[in-house]
């Protein structure tokens, strides 16, 4: 059982992973401001996405998700290449990964609600947040995703969050010098994966309703 929120970036990096690696989930769609009982009834947090497995056990993080897909996957090929095995190389994807949690998430929120945030201006959290665009751009210039010519991990975990900060002001971004990051972004956000089933529209579960198999039949 997989809650989700259809606009919330963690939960779309976890219903990316579990589309691509094609494992099955039933998806619960919660609306943030009236989270059913069924959620707040396991205490503890209630933050989106969680997975609750068959067995009960409860995944209550995006990066938890997406091990557990990567666990179930019957495609080892593409586990492995979203996650090589080797220790030094999963150190570095880690910290990519943990930099956008920790930090660039901090001023991507700051950027998207510069109104809420009237210490800075929004240029000034914009400016923040591009030194990991630019990084991202720097690491870029030489392949086409981040850790070589195929997707991984950072990638899938991390676009999500780049494309919410392009969409506060989508011109800037289409403008601006960060050309292979708007073609590494384009490749997510403009395959037919993300936006047709990734992105579909489900309408809020309700308690009782007939559970919505995940990535569709
Ligand atoms: N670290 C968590 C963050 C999840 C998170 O903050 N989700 C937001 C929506 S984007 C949420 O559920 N907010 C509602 C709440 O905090 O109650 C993860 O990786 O899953």
């Amino acid at each position: 059982m997989l809650y989700s929120f259809r606009r919330c970036p963690y939960a779309i990096r976890a219903r990316y992973v579990v589309a691509l690696l094609e494992v099955s989930v039933h998806l619960r769609e919660v609306i943030l401001k009236a989270k059913p009982d069924a959620l707040l009834s396991l205490g503890g947090r209630s933050t989106v996405p969680q997975l609750i497995d068959v067995d009960g056990t409860r995944y209550p993080e995006s990066i938890d998700i997406i091990f557990w897909a990567l666990s179930k996957s019957s495609n080892k090929r593409l586990s492995n290449q979203l996650w090589p095995s080797q220790t030094k190389q999963r150190n570095n994807m880690m910290a990519w990964i943990t930099y956008n949690d920790r930090f660039f998430k901090y001023w991507l929120d700051r950027y998207k609600y510069a109104d809420r945030y009237p210490e800075f201006s929004e240029m000034y959290y914009r400016s923040k947040g591009e030194v990991f665009l630019q990084r991202l751009e720097n690491r870029l210039k030489p392949q086409r995703f981040l850790f070589g010519e195929k997707e991984a991990l950072p990638d899938v975990m991390i676009f999500p969050f780049v494309r919410q900060f392009a969409a506060v002001n989508q011109n800037w971004f289409d403008e601006s010098q960060y050309n292979n990051l708007k073609s590494w972004l384009a490749h997510f956000v403009s395959s037919t994966r993300f936006q047709s089933v990734v992105m579909a529209k489900y309408s809020a579960w309700e308690a009782g309703q007939t559970e919505v198999p995940f990535p569709a039949q």
